[in-house]
């Protein structure tokens, strides 16, 4: 077998080259032909070595399908001992994406360029993991604990002029990288610049407290989660003890995450989502139609949010309302939302005016005359809805794509409406939609194969994590949302209250508990959905009698101040004793003595509700794998990343 690792002269510079596509992950072929060529350099003509890689990027990160599995030698750790021991200078040349351990190896060598357009980072915690090869302690030595810190616990990459000015890469270089890194080798032989190693140098000062307040920090963002605690050990451990020392520590607890249920439900989660983009039976090579602009109907929060998820890739949109009051209103709510994301920093003043101003609006239908693609996102009206897609089915072009934002409507029955069925499918955003990861696709019965795969690829250009559904009420995610939330009724009529069920289910892992989630979005909308159901449809009154008496009494959840809580001035939920009165009454009136339930017991109800419903979809071909229904639940519902979705729970751990 070939070697994914190539060594040449070139002039007095010895190039090592990765190949090892898509991505040159460090499997244990490239390890091995990393640590061949940077022994035999020592013994030839070279007078500085060189490390870059072909295609796409630099080595994005050590080979996660390995993990798991009996580690092979090379290992990473000593394999990068042996590039920082090199005698002769060790150049790492970056573009693309340097994550993790590919970051680590640039690390191990003694001068790093880069292209402008190459991020770098660790992103090791989002895999349950901390870095395993020495980056936690070479970046507090080259960058300062501080930023290390932010680094390494967020996992975020950063850009080649941020890593600049953190003193984590040496110089940006322009045009093609091969060339100039030659170039920039060739004058540091000349220089005679001598090997530098990272691990030789001490972490600058540090600030009093700097740890304490990480760990705490830490402890509130990634509730529960060991590695981003354990980062702050090995930062520590930097900052305190030799580089051998805090290098064991950290190889330590890299095998302890390695190891534990939250990395196993992470690593899951990892290539699940990858899973998820892949549609059993539809062909690789399927014909993408273009999307270039995008129509959007109604302006509310939804329409607004996916609106700004297309004109923030590039998309032009063109919004649709009844009246030029409800433009105006909408297209005002995208301008807050710019500026609120320009004031937390999420995007520069520039890139938010170039992004808005690919939104326009209007009153008039024929506006969508050309474009691609068109989202309807009105409220749950089916007949409504039919009335819109007959109405586009008129006036847009052919071959355009029909898409409807309906969270629960049969996307068939809609289809229908046109005389195009195999151009219509659904497109589900969550709120709020620019910032929410997920969408659910909904393929309906006639939806075409070209009209999925272009879907499916313009979620990912417009940053979405997508998951196929069938047809069916609620789809996958609301559909199991159903039997969870009537499980929380039960709950508090057998004697929690609302604020034990949240609290259970918040100590556990979920974002928000149930009862603050349904708060949330609006007692009225279940209330209004029950309505259009039959007896037989809506289930036990059990499951619904509470929240219909709080609309009545004109409690909707948050907007209007009260629902299963009271909300104070900041929107903070307050328990309320007249809401527990309601809960009694109503728990008298089916005869249900009410008890004392633990937690256990809570969060064992909610979380079978949810696996159980995931096992019917699955049954019956809504979701193709039980994978994607973890991937929509931890990426739209709020459930902790670090148990992997409820169906990987239930497989593995419950
Ligand atoms: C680590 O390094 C630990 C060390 O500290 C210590 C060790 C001792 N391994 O995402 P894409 C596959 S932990 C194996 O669709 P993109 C991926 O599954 C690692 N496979 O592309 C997919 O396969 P398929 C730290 C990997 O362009 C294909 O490549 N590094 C790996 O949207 C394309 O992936 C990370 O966590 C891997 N490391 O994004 C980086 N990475 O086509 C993880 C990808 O069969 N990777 N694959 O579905 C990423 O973040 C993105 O893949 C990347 C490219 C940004 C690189």
């Amino acid at each position: 077998m070939t070697s994914p690792v190539d060594y040449q002269l070139e002039g007095d510079i010895g190039v090592i080259t990765v190949r090892n596509p898509p991505v040159n992950a460090l499997s244990q072929a490239v390890r091995q032909g990393l640590h061949d060529a940077i022994t035999a350099a020592q013994v030839d003509a070279s007078k500085a070595l060189l490390i870059l890689c072909e295609g796409r990027t630099f080595i994005a990160g050590a080979d996660i399908t390995e993990f798991g599995k009996a580690p092979l030698e090379p290992y990473l750790p000593d394999l990068l001992d042996t590039i920082e021991a090199s005698a002769k200078p060790v150049i790492a040349a970056l573009h693309g994406t340097a994550l993790g351990g590919g970051f680590e190896t640039a690390l191990a060598a003694h001068y790093r360029c880069a292209v402008s357009s190459a991020r770098v980072g660790l992103p090791e915690v989002k895999l349950g993991l901390i870095p395993g090869a020495g980056g936690t302690q070479r970046v507090p030595r080259l960058a300062g604990a501080a930023a290390a810190l932010d680094l390494i616990s967020s996992g975020a990459p950063i850009t080649a002029g941020e890593a600049l000015q953190l003193g984590l890469i040496d110089k940006i270089v322009d045009g093609d990288l091969h060339d100039a890194a030659i170039a920039w080798a060739t004058k540091l032989v000349a220089d005679g610049a001598p090997v530098r190693r990272s691990s030789e140098l001490s972490v600058p000062d540090v600030e009093p407290g700097l740890f304490d307040e990480y760990r705490a920090r830490l402890g509130k963002r990634a509730r529960g989660q060991i590695a981003p605690q354990h980062i702050v050990t090995c930062v520590e451990a930097a900052v305190n003890s030799p580089f051998a020392e805090g290098r064991a520590i950290e190889r330590e607890l890299f095998i302890e995450c390695m190891q534990s249920p939250q990395s196993i439900a992470m690593r899951h989660l990892f290539f699940a989502e990858r899973e998820a983009a892949k549609v059993d039976g539809l062909a690789k090579d399927t014909q993408r139609r273009p999307i270039d602009a995008v129509g959007i109907i109604g302006g509310g929060t939804m329409g607004g949010g996916i609106a700004m998820s297309f004109a923030n890739a590039g998309i032009p949109v063109t919004m649709i309302e009844i009246s030029d009051e409800a433009l105006d209103r909408g297209l005002s709510i995208i301008d807050e939302n710019y500026a609120g994301s320009v004031k937390r920093g999420k995007l520069s003043k520039d890139a938010a005016v170039s992004c808005r101003a690919l939104i326009t609006g209007s009153t008039d239908y024929t506006a969508l005359a050309d474009v691609d693609l068109v989202i309807e996102a009105v409220f749950e009206d089916p007949d409504l809805k039919k009335k819109i897609f007959a109405q586009l089915d008129e006036v847009c072009k052919p071959g355009v794509i029909l898409a409807t934002n309906t969270s629960y409507q049969d996307v068939d029955q809609i289809a229908l409406a046109t005389g195009r069925p195999e151009d219509v499918i659904g497109m589900h955003f969550f709120s709020p939609a620019h910032i929410m990861k997920l969408l659910e696709i909904v393929r309906g019965e006639k939806t075409a194969d070209d009209v999925l795969a272009t879907v499916l690829r313009l979620a990912k250009k417009i940053r979405k994590v997508p998951v196929v559904s069938g047809v069916c009420y609620g789809f996958i995610g609301n559909r199991m949302l159903r039997p969870y939330g009537k499980q929380s009724q039960l709950l508090l009529l057998e004697g929690a209250t609302p604020e034990q069920v949240d609290k259970a289910m918040q100590d556990w892992g979920m974002a928000m508990g149930p009862l603050r989630v349904f708060d949330l979005a609006g007692l009225d909308v279940g209330y209004k959905a029950r309505q259009a159901l039959s007896d037989d449809m809506k289930g036990d009154p059990k499951t619904y009698r509470v929240p219909d008496m709080l609309v009545e009494m004109g409690r909707l959840g948050q907007k209007s101040g009260a629902g299963f809580y009271t909300y104070d001035e900041n929107r903070r939920p307050v328990p309320d004793t007249a809401v527990v009165e309601i809960i009694e009454q109503v728990a008298s009136e089916f005869g249900i003595e009410r008890r004392e339930l633990s937690d256990e017991e809570i969060v064992e109800r909610l979380i079978s509700a949810l696996v159980d419903e995931g096992r019917k979809i699955l049954d019956e071909g809504i979701a193709q794998r039980a994978g994607d229904i973890d991937v929509v639940y931890v990426y739209g519902y709020g459930f902790p990343a670090a148990r992997g979705g409820p169906m990987h729970y239930a497989d593995n751990v419950a």
